[in-house]
């Protein structure tokens, strides 16, 4: 079976040289060539498609981002010249997160990826594979933060949910704030987030397990936070209960917030995930037999990000 993977090179011109981290300037830890290593992986397999995205209007960025809040990425962006970054006092809940003169091209760029993707499954595609950057769960309704600003995953939802009910399963190291917001009112949309335990690690406020969903939409958010440490074993007796949530909530539609670093030589994170395990999630997940959008979250180590995302996909596939 083949896969189609949506890319676009326009997330390069995004490249902040520094985020400030305890008061200090530290290298970009979301750096361009995470793409590039998971791109030069997948291009080996003979059964990797790759599509260029097509462009989509600002309204559906518009159903999970106020409009002031796009405006001001937008026209900031603009306004700096090619070797300025911007740390904004407000629009944002953290220092990683700084704005360039390409910035905001990028992350409009990344949701027409995702909507590209989104198009392909609505044909009737089983999985497809949208290669954003930068990333999203984190950006919320007007808030940019951890490295993203779009928020790419919802923004997808978003757009299945007006065909069907739409499961999201996040299995980015960090919570997915920003994706747990834009649901959480919202019985047709379940989000699903296994992570790092929030006491421990960004976003530090969100990912507990008794942020449920309210009003109409209680009873379907839920949280797994897993202690610094977690191995290969304990994650999957984990996901298999997230899996079987999304089981119950019989969706039409499955969107994949997937970052990689779980992997026990991620940079910034504290799992202890090996590549071969991320084949048995792959496998796992393509068990439900749900068409499924997967989209890319977080990931830092570089070496090893294509390995990854080829044990990943190889699990999806097989
Ligand atoms: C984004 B995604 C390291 C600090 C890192 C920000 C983490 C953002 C993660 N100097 N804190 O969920 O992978
Ligand atoms: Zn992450």
């Amino acid at each position: 079976m083949n896969m189609k993977i949506i890319y676009s090179n326009n997330h390069s011109g995004h490249n902040p040289p520094y985020e400030i981290y305890e008061r200090r300037l530290e290298p970009y830890i979301e750096k361009a060539e995470r793409i590039t290593s998971i791109v030069k992986a997948l291009k080996e397999d003979k059964r990797m498609n790759f599509y260029s995205p097509n462009r989509f209007p600002l309204s559906h960025i518009y159903e999970i981002h106020q409009r002031e809040y796009v405006a001001f990425l937008r026209n900031r962006s603009a306004q700096l010249e090619d070797t300025q970054t911007l740390y904004p006092s407000y629009f944002i809940m953290d220092t990683y997160t700084p704005i360039t003169r390409k910035t905001y091209e990028a992350a409009r760029s990344a949701v027409d990826v995702v909507l590209t993707g989104v198009r392909y499954i609505i044909e009737g595609e089983r999985v497809v594979y949208a290669l954003c950057r930068p990333p999203g769960h984190h950006a919320d309704y007007k808030t940019m933060g951890g490295y993203c600003y779009f928020n790419n995953a919802a923004i997808a939802a978003n757009y299945l949910s007006k065909n069907g009910r739409v499961a999201i399963l996040d299995i980015d190291f960090h919570h997915g704030n920003g994706t747990q917001n834009a649901f959480y009112d919202r019985p047709d949309v379940l989000y699903v987030s296994i992570h790092a335990d929030p006491h421990d690690k960004f976003p530090y406020n969100s990912g507990f397990t008794d942020e449920q969903g309210e009003g109409a939409g209680l009873g379907f958010n839920k949280n797994y936070p897993l202690p610094l440490g977690t191995t290969n074993e304990q994650y999957l007796c984990t996901l298999q209960k997230a899996l079987r949530n999304v089981q119950t909530f019989n969706p039409n539609f499955l969107v994949i917030s997937a970052g990689f670093d779980t992997y026990e030589k991620d940079p910034i994170g504290g799992f202890k995930l090996t590549i071969p395990f991320y084949e048995k999630i792959g496998m796992e997940i393509s068990k439900l037999q749900i068409p499924t959008l997967i989209v890319q979250e977080g990931g830092y180590n570089i070496k090893d990000l294509g390995k990854i995302a080829r044990s990943f996909l190889r699990g999806i596939l097989d």
